[in-house]
């Protein structure tokens, strides 16, 4: 019985290795792993999972982590994508002489650039759930903006070429290049020979962000796609952005940023699990999603809510990048410009998110390879001074407190900016950090000790009950019920803190034990008032008799009057 069921295993065996080789056989597919590589099928003939042309599967025991490659295309059909451009000419007239440092011109090393040459295949890094999503078979194309300065021309090219093969040919009404003043025109200039790709070049050196406004000045497709000129965009990167923002057009998308390796151009999956954040000095950083979005993430290719972009890579509605106000063109060079756009899209009626069914590899340097005309540390100042003038209300004291050396120094007027703020009637800063950016932990202010006059008297706890009582003591010698601690948002004894016990107008105010997320313990100046926070009521003594409470601030008011005096 036992023979029986040994035999009938192997021949089962037997016939499993057989039928996948006939399958295999079938696909006409070379086959070199000893793990089973399957071709997907041709045009067409896909079923759900059917695969697409051009693409080589690599199945895995492991099928959580599916290994698939994107395929270089067939000569034929390189042939029709490029037109009559001449790519072997273009690379070979450029080449690191021997002796020279790789590194130097473009902070990555050229030589293993060049080595590569203008494609190559690059692991799909989605999520497997990712490809067999469906969009539209009307999706809108787009008008593909890439800026550069003296870009190294094999990073360039394979930036324009990853684009051409691995997007729908019909997506791409045009790939603008803006060549910001760099040395040789022709680094520009010849890959116009490539079909849709169009050369811009600045009579003057501009920076990225007035560069990529006149790209998108002159952009004819409904929507922009922005991309640094370093970069190898991956399997079916463009479809996911553009169908997130043909669905709402206030959406402004990027895709999850790989890395390119600057020493061996590695192509390495990024972590699905990080958004744009940044700290009070304006520097960026790549962030965890925090914990509770996390869990409430059932599906790893839903979109990733994201306080700020990190700037070079988004795909925005084209009326929606001119209703906003497009960039600020008053900034130079490099750096700030996605604080602004980010800032902007939120707090005047947008949002910002992370694809991370799509995916774009970049080469991250460690150095900038150009000059700054006016100085990198002063252009980054100036461009995140403007940003912070503009949107951060008073939010921007943390700025200054984090970057010193930012006071002072010339920004340019920014007149033109705040009156786009007010004509699109943009939400404050304060809503941004309450509704997009919570987790961004506004820095522990220094306590000050105060008293709290009104006419001649000083507000007092006696027990949890506030009165108005005559001052006693002075500077230091202040007794404790009369010394208060103002630390925004909570007017604070020790660990009590005065707080309303109902949101309507009259309910009484008393000390309570503090509780950073309480919310009827937040308070904000306003004048000499003490605004509640939530209602928007105030501070009231009823002077001279009642116990004290809150309701409607009326300016002016002697009873809603509290003249706070520092104590030494
Ligand atoms: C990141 C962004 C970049 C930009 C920048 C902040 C990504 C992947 N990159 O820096 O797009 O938002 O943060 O400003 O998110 N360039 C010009 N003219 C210049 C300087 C630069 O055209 O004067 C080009 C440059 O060739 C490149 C692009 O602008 O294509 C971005 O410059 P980068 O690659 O040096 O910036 P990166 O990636 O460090
Ligand atoms: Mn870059």
């Amino acid at each position: 019985m036992r023979r029986i069921r040994a035999n009938a295993i192997a021949i089962l065996t037997v016939a499993w290795i057989l039928g996948t080789f006939y399958y295999l056989w079938q696909d006409n597919k070379p086959q070199s792993s000893p793990s089973s590589v399957t071709q997907p099928r041709g045009r067409g003939h896909g079923g759900p999972k059917g695969g697409v042309p051009g693409r080589l599967e690599i199945h895995r025991d492991d099928r959580t982590i599916p290994l698939i490659v994107t395929q270089p295309p067939r000569a034929e059909q390189q042939g029709q994508l490029l037109g009559g451009f001449d790519e072997k000419a273009y690379l070979s007239a450029k080449q690191l002489k021997p002796g020279e440092d790789p590194y130097k011109e473009h902070a990555f090393n050229l030589q293993e650039s060049d080595r590569l040459g203008s494609e190559r295949a690059i692991r799909d890094t989605r999520h497997y759930r990712c490809a067999s999503l469906k969009y539209d078979s009307d999706l809108p194309s787009t008008s593909i903006i890439i800026t550069f300065h003296n870009e190294a021309r094999s990073t360039l090219l394979r930036t324009i070429k990853s684009v051409v093969m691995r997007s729908p040919y019909s997506l791409i009404q045009e790939i603008i290049l803006i060549d910001d003043f760099s040395s040789d025109p022709e680094d520009c200039q010849l890959l116009a020979q490539i079909p849709k790709v169009r050369c811009l070049r600045n009579a003057r050196r501009e920076g990225l962000i007035r560069s990529r406004v006149r790209g998108a000045n002159t952009a004819s497709a409904s929507i922009l796609t922005f991309l640094d000129s370093h970069c190898e965009v991956n399997t079916d990167w463009l479809q996911p952005m553009i169908q997130r923002v043909k669905e709402d057009h206030t959406r402004v998308v990027s895709p999850i940023i790989d890395v390119i390796s600057l020493d061996n151009f590695a192509y390495l999956a990024a972590s699905a699990d990080l958004r744009g954040g940044f700290d009070w000095s304006l520097h960026f950083k790549w962030e965890q999603i925090p914990i509770e979005q996390k869990m409430a993430r059932s599906d790893p290719t839903q979109a990733i809510r994201t306080p700020v972009i990190a700037g070079g890579i988004f795909v925005m509605d084209r009326s929606w990048f001119n209703h906003l106000g497009q960039y600020d063109t008053h900034m130079d060079i490099w750096g700030g410009e996605n604080f602004e756009l980010s800032f902007r899209v939120w707090m005047c009626g947008g949002s910002l998110e992370i694809l991370p069914c799509s995916r774009v590899g970049h080469v991250f340097r460690k150095r900038h390879p150009y000059d700054f005309p006016e100085g990198n540390a002063l252009t980054y100042i100036k461009n995140t001074r403007r940003a912070a003038e503009v949107w951060m209300d008073e939010y921007k004291q943390y700025y200054y407190s984090a970057r010193p050396s930012a006071q002072g120094k010339a920004f340019g007027s920014i007149a033109d900016r705040l009156l786009l703020r007010r004509k699109l009637n943009c939400k404050p800063f304060r809503w941004y950090m309450e509704n997009v950016y919570p987790e961004l932990r506004v820095p522990e202010q220094e306590a000050v000790s105060s008293v709290l006059k009104q006419g001649g008297l000083c507000l007092e706890s006696r027990g949890p009950d506030l009165i108005l009582a005559e001052c006693r003591g002075l500077g230091t010698n202040r007794p404790p019920p009369q010394r208060w601690e103002l630390i925004e948002p909570h007017i604070r004894q020790q660990d009590l803190c005065l707080a309303i016990s109902g949101f309507t107008a009259g309910s009484k105010v008393r000390m309570e034990s503090c509780s950073s997320k309480e919310p009827r313990q937040k308070w904000k100046p306003k004048g000499t008032a003490l605004q509640h926070m939530v209602g928007g009521l105030c501070l009231d003594s009823q002077a001279p008799a009642g116990p004290t409470i809150i309701t409607q601030c009326r300016p002016q008011v002697a009873s809603q009057s509290w003249e706070p005096q520092i104590i030494s």
